[in-house]
């Protein structure tokens, strides 16, 4: 496929923007190649600049579970935008959206609207600080909560080390209260808190981990630590910024797992496409929240009425049409459980992590149930099959460590010619 016009705007782009990208993710650092400039997108496809026409598997990192520009989205967002674009005012749509998710989620009593992940967690976590008065938090290695800087955390190695920032321009004081535990392992978790007595705020956790690739949580993890902060009086925060209103159906990872956190944190699919993060919960935590409570947090563009629209409506779709959700798992055991047979068809070692519509394929033997698995990856054959797919038309992530993301838009005959197109590239490479 040419991308003549993709390597042109590159070009460009690295004169003005660092790295050519306004998020490292999109560079195509980790597989060497000029990244894809989109043009539009429509339903389960992408077409670049040059013309041409993907399969797209990443849906904006999450956002586009009904696929691309559903009409109906589209013309909510149309539809407000002819009242105006933002208002920096009360409007009824934000209070629909609150009481949209509060009524549909037995976790969230209330939740403040915010204007990303990231600022969604960085929020939580300041609300959990807040409610408690403690100062500690823990995360786990390879789960990624946004780039606050309290969560830009080396992976942590010991029990009493203090969080090491694992960027530059975050100062040792912005991490030293970040603990780092390992995904799966309880007994991690436990020490931290033992040793720690009565200082941590709260455990922030992917409740399905997706940005190591992904990493199932295994039976008793998430109620482990459901018990471990009823006990050490630790509020539970459930990243559900790419599982939420995907995973398991509209209630969520917390939903499928049966585990009810304190807080959660949302974005991606609560936006629509839009830029939207949110943040709720216990009642009586969230109205620890200005201008409520002594806990500052405000946003110029929060709750924005366009952002709204779309939001509410690809929610208002999803809670109204359950079977999407079951359409979504089938689809994930159609292509994820396919990808797991040709592999082990072709004898290549492969793990493949999935769960309903997000998965992955580890280019290892496994099994992958922490970061330090994962990262035994071989990036190096996973750069080969991204090169091929997307020569063939297949628009994935481009790196070892993130998630495949099916919609609803994604056909069965689609799903068909993937698994096809992942056969021909074995056959290739056995050659
Ligand atoms: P944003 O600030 O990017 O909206 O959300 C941060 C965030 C928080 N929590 C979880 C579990 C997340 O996955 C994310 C962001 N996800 C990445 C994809 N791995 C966004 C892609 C990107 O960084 O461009």
């Amino acid at each position: 496929m040419k991308a003549k016009k993709s390597e042109e705007l590159f070009q460009e782009a690295v004169e003005y923007i660092p790295g050519g990208v306004n998020s490292p993710v999109r560079a195509y650092k980790a597989v060497g190649m000029t990244p894809r400039f989109i043009h539009e997108a429509a339903g389960p496809y992408v077409f670049d600049e040059d013309g041409n026409q993907y399969i797209d598997y990443i849906g904006s990192w999450g956002p586009m579970i009904l696929g691309h520009n559903h009409p109906e989205v589209q013309e909510a967002v149309v539809r407000a935008c002819a009242n105006g674009l933002s208002f920096g005012a009360d409007t009824k749509i934000e209070v629909e959206m609150a009481k949209l998710i509060c009524e549909s989620v037995p976790s969230i009593e209330m939740i403040r609207m915010v204007n990303s992940g990231t600022e969604a967690v960085m929020s939580a976590v300041r609300a959990a600080r807040g409610f408690t008065g403690r100062s500690k938090i823990i995360k786990f290695e390879g789960c990624y909560h946004g780039h606050s800087d309290c969560m830009l955390v080396k992976a942590g190695s010991g029990v009493m080390t203090a969080g090491i920032p694992d960027s530059a321009g975050v100062p040792a004081g912005c991490t030293m209260d970040t603990l780092t535990a390992i995904y799966n392992d309880l007994s991690s978790v436990e020490q931290l808190l033992d040793a720690n007595p009565e200082q941590v705020a709260a455990i922030v956790v992917e409740p399905l981990a997706a940005n190591m690739g992904v990493v199932l949580p295994e039976d008793g993890f998430l109620s482990g630590l459901r018990a471990l902060c009823d006990r050490h009086g630790a509020l539970l925060i459930f990243d559900e910024v790419i599982t939420g209103f995907r995973l398991g159906g509209f209630t969520g990872a917390a939903g499928k797992f049966q585990v009810c956190p304190d807080l959660t944190t949302y974005g991606k699919i609560i936006g629509g496409g839009m830029p939207v993060g949110a943040y709720g919960g216990r009642k009586e935590v969230m109205e620890m929240v200005s201008p409520v409570g002594p806990v500052y947090q405000a946003g110029t563009l929060s709750g924005n009425p366009v952002a709204m629209a779309a939001g509410i409506t690809q929610l208002t779709i999803l809670k109204d049409h359950p079977e999407i959700y079951t359409g979504l798992a089938e689809k994930g055991e159609k292509l994820f459980g396919g990808m797991k047979k040709i592999f082990e068809q072709y004898e290549v070692p492969c793990t493949v992590n999935y769960l309903d519509s997000l998965g992955c394929v580890f280019f290892q033997e496994g099994p992958v149930r922490n970061y330090a698995q994962a990262k035994k990856s071989d990036t190096a054959a996973f750069a080969k099959y991204f090169a091929w797919m997307l020569e063939h038309g297949y628009h994935l992530a481009s790196s070892q460590f993130e998630a495949i993301f099916l919609s609803d838009a994604h056909t069965d005959q689609i799903l068909t010619d993937t698994l096809t197109c992942l056969e021909d590239y074995l056959k290739m490479v056995r050659r």
